[in-house]
Order: structure tokens, then C-alpha cells, then sequence
């Protein structure tokens, strides 16, 4: 897109005149080259198309909340979402019927927490949050993490919808383990966030690989795979097959190339290639990452085409398609 009609639209999200359900079908590309070079803060930044949820951040870095706030309140939003199989409340179960979910959240001093593979709570990432403000730990898991959540004044729910329950019972007669790429064009939500301090914080919240194995955890709740942040230096968060990502600690391998000198978008590259080079003879996966700097320069790469990222500055709220690994 050409940079006079990015700025038209721009500024019409600038005005603030932008209701949800517009956001919501906001559509309009710009390459990510375009936008990745030009650092704004505040920002906030987010794995697929989840434009209600960069909306939300937005709302609270614009009017001067804090980005772990942003980051916080933003993927939350997602996690309330029913219609989003992925992520929260109504996301996929295991293979044994049970939704259970991942996430983490880290802040401007690297402070962090983590619930994995917790049942019965539609918000994971406010019962991470309290993990991290409230206990001298890092990481709660199942049952424990649950317990906790109670005793924080969070209320059991049933996280299995009619729909994903149909789902599952399909599967259930082919039982097949395969990950679907790009599945429904959204997956995992990460999002980083700097506010107008120039402050970065990060969140990652998901339900996990569809139908995995009872007790499984992806990247997405563990430090430093599906979600780093040094407020030194950038943030970067992960989605996709997330035992790839651990295996090369993505995340934190992102920004720790960034603090050697690379844009986000050249660390999101190196971060994928690192993924590629320990998969020379398998490559049907899909791994997305995105990726921001002090400056609020951004970066997205992926493996194959059709992941998306957005981004919301006052320059506007733009769903990037992020450039591949594999070109089809
Ligand atoms: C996981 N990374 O549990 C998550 C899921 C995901 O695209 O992002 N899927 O491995």
C-alpha cells in the first residue's frame, strides 16, 4: 500500500472514530517492510489478526496506562472471545475432552508469571498476572494453578462450548494428531506492548495445540519461548507449533539477536531459519514470530505464507502480512 493511503486511513483511526465492529473487518494491508522501519511508541503489537484485542491496548496506552496494562487488557479480550477456538474460553480441548490453557505475562522489570495446562478458568492471563504480583513464584500448573485461581477470587467455569464439543467428538472418529497450518487464519495471541514511558511488557495466552495429549504445554506459557521481553533491549512473542519453538527458545533468542545489533524483522528471520535448520526434512508446520525494538521498529516472519500480525499507533491499526520462510 502506498504510504499517502496508509496515512488516510490512518488518521481516521487516529480520530478515535473507529467502532469495534469496524475494527474488526479493518482490512487494509501495508507491506510489513513499510511499516517494520518506522519506530512510534507507544504501540502495541499482536500475532494474527486480532484487531479488537490491539484496539483494547491501544485504548489504555492512548489515554496513558501502562503497556502491561495494555498487553494485559488486551489479550483478554480474545480470551472472552467464545467464537475463538484457540484461544481462552471456548478454545479446543485435548484429546480427552478437556480445554486446558496456557499463558504468561512479563513486564518492564522482567517480572513474569505463568499458569500451563489450567482447567475451569476463562482468564488465564489475569491468573498469570497474579502469579506474578502475588506469589514469589514464576510458574503454576494444573490442578495448582486452579487452586490458586479460587483462592484469588476467580470463578470455575465451563470452558467447553457446544461447538467445540462437536468438534471434538468429529475428531474423535479419525483421532489424528495433525496440526492444522494457519488454522482459521488466527491462533495463539502474543502481543508486546511499549508505552509512552517507553516501557515494554508482553502476553501470550492460548489454548494449546487442538486435541493434544493430556498435560501437554506448548511455548506459549514458558519464558522465554513463546514470550521474552527486556525492557533494555525489545520484546518478542512466538505462535504456532510450540514444541519447535522450545526447542530453540525462540523468544528469548530473538531479542537477545536484537541486542546484538539486528532489527526485529532481521531477529524474527534468524529465528525462523534456527527453526528450519533442526527441521531440514519436515517442514508442515507453521511458526510465527513477532518482534519489537526500544525504538518501536517492529518485525514479523514466519515459515509458511498466510500469518498476519497487527499493529496500532497513532499512525493507524494495520493487519501486516508478514513476509515466509516458505514462499508457497
Ligand atoms: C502451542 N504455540 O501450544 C501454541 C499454539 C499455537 O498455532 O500457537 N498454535 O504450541
Amino acid at each position: 500500500m502506498k504510504r499517502r493511503k496508509f496515512l488516510r486511513n490512518s488518521s481516521t483511526v487516529a480520530a478515535g472514530i473507529m467502532s469495534a465492529p469496524l475494527l474488526a473487518s479493518y482490512t487494509e494491508h501495508t507491506t510489513s517492510k513499510e511499516t517494520n522501519s518506522i519506530g512510534v511508541i507507544p504501540i502495541a503489537i499482536c500475532t494474527w489478526d486480532f484487531g479488537n484485542a490491539t484496539a483494547k491496548a491501544w485504548e489504555v496506552l492512548k489515554n496513558g496506562g501502562s503497556s502491561l496494562d495494555a498487553v494485559h487488557q488486551g489479550v483478554m479480550v480474545e480470551e472472552n472471545d467464545l467464537k475463538n477456538s484457540t484461544v481462552g474460553n471456548g478454545g479446543r480441548p485435548d484429546r480427552d475432552g478437556n480445554v486446558t490453557l496456557d499463558a504468561c505475562i512479563m513486564d518492564k522489570d522482567g517480572n513474569c508469571g505463568a499458569v500451563l495446562a489450567m482447567q475451569n478458568i476463562a482468564n488465564p492471563i489475569s491468573v498469570a498476572r497474579k502469579v506474578m504480583e502475588e506469589t514469589p513464584h514464576v510458574m503454576l500448573a494444573g490442578k495448582g494453578a486452579e487452586q490458586f485461581a479460587y483462592e484469588q477470587g476467580f470463578k470455575k467455569t465451563d470452558l467447553l462450548t457446544e461447538e467445540s464439543k462437536e468438534a471434538w467428538i468429529k475428531w474423535k472418529e479419525t483421532s489424528q494428531y495433525k496440526p492444522i497450518i494457519n488454522i482459521e487464519n488466527h491462533d495463539t495471541i502474543g502481543m508486546l506492548a511499549i508505552d509512552e514511558k517507553g516501557d515494554i511488557s508482553g502476553a501470550c495466552t492460548t489454548s494449546g495445540m487442538a486435541y493434544k495429549m493430556a498435560g501437554r504445554v506448548g511455548d506459549s506459557p514458558i519464558i522465554g519461548s513463546g514470550l521474552f521481553v527486556d525492557n533494555e533491549v525489545g520484546g518478542a512473542t512466538a505462535t504456532g507449533v510450540g514444541e519447535e519453538v522450545v526447542r530453540t527458545v525462540g523468544s528469548f533468542l530473538i531479542v537477545e539477536l536484537m541486542r546484538q545489533g539486528k532489527s526485529p524483522q532481521e531477529a524474527c528471520e534468524e529465528g525462523v531459519k534456527r527453526i528450519i535448520a533442526k527441521n531440514k526434512d519436515k517442514q508442515d508446520f507453521q511458526i510465527g514470530f513477532i518482534a519489537i525494538n526500544k525504538k518501536g521498529e517492529t518485525g514479523g516472519y514466519c515459515i509458511h505464507p498466510g500469518f498476519t500480525y497487527r499493529t496500532y499507533t497513532k499512525d493507524g491499526h494495520i493487519n501486516n502480512p508478514s513476509d515466509s520462510y516458505l514462499k508457497s
